[in-house]
């Protein structure tokens, strides 16, 4: 049976079904995962094209593989772009994800059994900086340090004091729940004092980076790895970043080492997203997302319900749902039922287990991508905490869901028809 001219509503109205029913979720919507954006049109179109096709091992130039000269000079550009985009050397746009690129990056550098220190998943690390179930904990002799309890900052000296402790063949600075900037220059010189080479995980800031908002990795690092899909707003996806010393480490690390075939379909919308990165329109998006997260900290700290560290430099804040005596798996819920998607998050000593935690994160890139100002998000945070402080009461539900379905409707979703 040929297949290839028909539409997927008509070969699979199953799935065709799901994925209208999850762009209605999404138009109507508030998307506060700080991990989430919404690609352009234009990357959708990347990512869901021809180049899917295409097996291309190897690197432009030096592929296993014929007919690969289109896949090259898409492979070229995401590469040229992203260099631009942040200033570096030596770029691999082929992992998977970041899981994969923080995989490919410790092993081009170190050796399983060696010691690694970063950040505690529990105070705002990342499952591949070292815990004991993800291959990170299971491969290296991992070690943590934490924020400090009181103030919700990472404090410089205890991290230095840590690696003096356990002199770790490397350090990984990166966060996955964590407000503030890093100082990288700071991590690159505790690093050097205890002959340890420095990881960044940007995932979560890179496009605040990539614009300069806040402090560069690169310079500092030995080896930087992010995701595409976050601040970033490319399709899902990881990409490392290096100087030309480790270039080729990396490059082995990644392919033969652990990757076969790249996504050449991501990578056109990688390049395709780091070309507008690379626009001055992309610099005042994220400002907005910064403007716009520290607008929502400030009107949840109205509300009683504080930020940890008292707000936030970036595009996520941890909100302590504990103060009014919810878990954040409560809050989770509760949100979920009024179309608010956040994700129920640990806070700096929590009591509570990761599975219930006394936290939710919050992040403005989202919203922000469709187009949410200053006011719309002060109305988002009003809405959230309404919520949160008569959880259980379905007229406030239904209040709040109706403003909510009002305000997304207000705002087009990137690649979405609107209804
Ligand atoms: N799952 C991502 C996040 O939500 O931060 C990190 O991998």
């Amino acid at each position: 049976m040929v297949v290839a001219h028909q539409t997927l509503a008509s070969v699979d109205p199953a799935i065709a079904a799901i994925l209208e029913r999850e762009a209605q979720r999404q138009r109507l919507g508030i998307e506060l995962i700080a991990s989430e954006n919404f690609v352009s049109q234009a990357v959708l179109e990347a990512v869901g094209s021809v180049l899917t096709n295409k097996y291309a091992e190897g690197l432009p130039g030096k592929r296993y593989y014929g007919g690969c000269e289109f896949v090259d000079e898409a492979e070229n550009l995401a590469r040229d772009r992203a260099k631009e985009l942040f200033g570096v050397e030596h770029v691999n746009v082929q992992p998977h994800s970041g899981a994969s690129a923080n995989l490919e990056a410790y092993l081009a550098l170190i050796e399983p059994g060696d010691k690694i220190l970063g950040l505690s998943l529990s105070e705002g690390g990342h499952l591949t900086h070292g815990l004991k179930v993800n291959f990170s904990g299971r491969l290296f002799d991992a070690h943590f340090f934490g924020v400090n309890l009181e103030t919700g900052f990472i404090e410089y000296d205890e991290v230095l004091a840590k690696a003096k402790e356990v002199r770790p063949r490397a350090i990984i600075a990166g966060a996955s729940a964590y407000s503030r900037a890093f100082d990288y220059k700071r991590f690159r010189e505790i690093a050097d004092e205890v002959g340890a080479y420095l990881f960044a995980d940007i995932a979560h800031p890179a496009g605040l980076i990539a614009t300069g908002q806040i402090p560069t990795s690169i310079g500092h690092a030995h080896v930087t790895t992010t995701t595409t899909h976050k601040t970033l707003r490319g399709p899902r996806g990881g990409m490392i970043m290096t100087s030309e010393e480790f270039g080729k480490a990396i490059d082995k690390s990644v392919f033969p080492g652990f990757q076969g075939g790249p996504l050449m379909h991501v990578i056109a919308g990688k390049a395709v997203a780091f070309g507008e990165a690379l626009t001055p329109e992309f610099t005042d998006y994220s400002k907005a997302v910064i403007a716009n997260a520290k607008r929502m900290a400030e009107v949840f700290a109205e509300e009683g319900l504080p930020a940890i560290s008292g707000g936030t430099d970036t595009h996520l804040m941890l909100i302590d749902v504990g103060a009014i005596g919810l878990s954040g798996k409560q809050a989770e819920t509760a949100l979920d039922a009024v179309g608010i998607t956040v994700n129920k998050n640990t806070i700096p000593g929590d009591q509570r287990p990761p599975t219930q935690a006394s936290g939710i994160r919050v992040g403005s890139p989202a919203i922000t991508t469709r187009g949410f100002g200053l006011a719309d998000c002060e109305q988002v945070a009003r809405l959230v905490s309404a919520v949160l402080r008569q959880p259980d009461d379905p007229a406030v539900a239904t209040t709040v869901r109706g403003q909510v379905e009002e305000l997304a409707s207000r705002f087009p979703l990137p690649g979405v028809t609107p209804v």
